[in-house]
């Protein structure tokens, strides 16, 4: 039998609700620092979501939308500049403590540690922003809490490719069979499904109308004995909450 020896975590929209309050207005507010008349309203902060990488969501949407923009400098300096300034403007933003754990994390987080389940990080943020994320989210302690933070430019191809999460794997020595993924998007549910990985979806308000039909389980949130979770898709028998039990039943049942 497989038997579940981690959980390796998204981060953005899964550990917490970083998008609309945090990212898109750190993106903006870099825009804006350096003279430039670009605003990501929510709606087209959603579809360029698809893109994942603040750097190539930058591109992206410069190739997609301003495509008559001439940069001042090379664009791929520009492009990075901006990110540098954007990642200082996500800081500042999570240091204002406007930014919380979704339900369920912490708890679920909780008893991986007690039961001696290992716990990882797979992002296509930047180490930086990962690390701001964890530590004023949860604890100045927590990035010890995950053995492996994999992010970023750490592999060569980001989300929905799988790179991360088998960078991940290599890097706790597992098989892709002790491990379950807990995701919030497509791209992410893409990444973990090609490493082999049984996954999970905890829905947002960007992601809840993706195609997550190869997930093995979709719910509105963790869930908290006090906040019961909504099962859309998938095993409902397993309480009002996502515990261990119910992912070692994700992992036998895939
Ligand atoms: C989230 C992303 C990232 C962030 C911005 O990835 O797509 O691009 O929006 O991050 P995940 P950076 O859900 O896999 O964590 O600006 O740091 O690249
Ligand atoms: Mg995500």
């Amino acid at each position: 039998m497989d038997t579940l020896k981690a959980l390796i975590f998204d981060v953005d929209g899964t550990l917490a609700e970083t998008e609309r309050d945090g990212h898109r207005l750190a993106f903006n507010r870099a825009f804006q620092e350096f003279g430039l008349p670009w605003r990501w309203d929510e709606g087209l902060y959603g579809k360029l979501l698809d893109i994942g990488g603040g750097k190539e969501r930058i591109t992206y949407f410069l190739k997609r939308y301003r495509s008559d923009f001439q940069p001042p400098m090379e664009l791929e300096v520009l492009v990075k500049k901006l990110h540098m300034a954007k990642t200082a403007h996500f800081k500042a933003l999570l240091e204002t403590g406007g930014i919380q754990p979704r339900p369920g994390v912490l708890r679920l987080i909780q008893s991986a540690q007690k039961r001696g389940i290992r716990l990882a990080i797979a992002t296509t943020s930047a180490p930086a922003n990962a690390l701001a994320l964890l530590t004023s989210v949860f604890a100045p302690e927590a990035p010890s809490w995950f053995e492996v933070i994999a992010a970023g430019d750490m592999v060569p191809a980001k989300k929905p490719a799988p790179d991360i999460y088998q960078y991940v794997l290599d890097h706790l020595g597992l098989p892709p069979e002790a491990c379950v993924a807990i995701e919030d998007s497509r791209q992410g549910l893409l990444a973990a499904t090609t490493a082999g990985l049984a996954t999970a979806v905890t829905v947002n308000d960007y992601t809840r109308h993706h195609d997550l039909a190869l997930a093995d389980l979709v719910v509105n949130h963790l869930g908290e004995p006090s906040e019961p979770f909504e099962v859309l898709q998938g095993p409902k028998e397993f309480g009002y909450f996502f515990t261990l039990d119910l992912a070692q039943y994700l992992l036998i049942n895939r």
